[in-house]
């Protein structure tokens, strides 16, 4: 049955089977060695996070595992969504999106499974938000030198100048445009079309970046350490990059034709509204 919600004043609905804080979407893909571990530390934070996982069929029973731990703690704290095939990152987290803004959820994450994120970085991506009043906090691997440990200086170099040249293309003012360590606030995924969000991978990291930049949000990056993941499989592919390399000039060039009004805000001193409908 569909949640009542009451309007109030704001454009965020109080949900009356609960409103919730935090939500952190992992995608998986094959993680079985990463999800319960990743699951517990998530679990254990303090102030508590709960969790959404899209999972796209993985063969090796990642979903089934993630069913366990539900029955631990409960499927209020750890939510699924199953999906039949890989259908990639963007969707998933798309899907996602929608699913965590209607159960009522203020601040909503991305996160990967294999720990090159540390979860403990939540709390502080979550006070960069509730606290700074910024509306997307960024893990960022190269605000402060270049913190990522155990990758191959190939890969290292090119995420670095991938933030260079999307820089240089599109002038926002990011360091680490491909990160997927993030914490939004529910405004800027309502402002958002999501059904006209395209790229799937590290391009949707930057379009979603860039998109919320035009809309005129509050971006802050919050120094992260990165590290590359010792367990499971890297699912990054050659197609994944040139969807990003060609992705970028695209999303620019779209730019000059789009107008990026948002149609519904809350009042918040640090954003300049645009005017509301009456
Ligand atoms: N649901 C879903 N999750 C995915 C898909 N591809 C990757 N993932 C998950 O997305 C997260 C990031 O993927 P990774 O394979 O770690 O990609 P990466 O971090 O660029 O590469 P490595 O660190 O080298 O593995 C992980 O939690 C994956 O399990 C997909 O098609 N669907
Ligand atoms: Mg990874």
């Amino acid at each position: 049955m569909e949640a009542l919600s009451v309007f109030t004043g704001t454009s965020t609905p109080l949900l009356m089977n609960g409103s919730k804080e935090r939500i952190v979407v992992i995608p998986t893909y094959n993680e079985i060695e990463n999800i319960e571990t990743v699951l517990r530390k998530v679990m254990s934070l303090e102030p508590t996070f709960d969790v959404l996982i899209v999972d796209d069929g993985s063969p090796d029973g990642t979903a089934l595992k993630v069913k366990q731990l539900q029955d631990e703690f409960g499927d209020n704290r750890i939510h699924l969504l199953e999906r039949k095939g890989k259908l990639g990152l963007g969707t998933a987290y798309l899907t996602a999106f929608k699913y965590a803004l209607k159960k009522g959820y203020q601040y909503i994450f991305e996160m990967d499974a294999d720990f090159s994120h540390n979860p403990d970085d939540l709390v502080r991506l979550w006070r960069a938000c509730a606290e700074e009043g910024n509306d997307l906090a960024i893990g960022s691997r190269y605000i402060q030198g270049v913190n990522v440990v155990n990758w191959p200086m190939g890969r290292v170099l090119m995420s670095y100048f991938a933030g260079v040249y999307v820089r240089f293309i599109t002038g926002m003012p990011v360091m680490d445009a491909t990160a997927g360590f993030k914490c939004y606030r529910r405004r800027v995924l309502e402002a958002i079309d999501l059904d006209s969000i395209r790229f799937v991978g590290y391009a949707f990291q930057i379009e979603m970046k860039f998109t919320s930049w035009k809309y005129g949000f509050k971006l802050k990056e919050v120094p992260i350490i990165f590290t590359d993941r010792t367990k499971g499989v890297s699912k990054m592919s050659t197609k994944i990059f040139k969807e990003a390399f060609l992705g970028v000039i695209q999303l620019k060039v779209d730019s000059f034709f789009k107008r990026y009004i948002r149609e519904s805000v809350e009042t918040f001193e640090a954003i300049k509204l645009e005017p509301q409908r009456s």
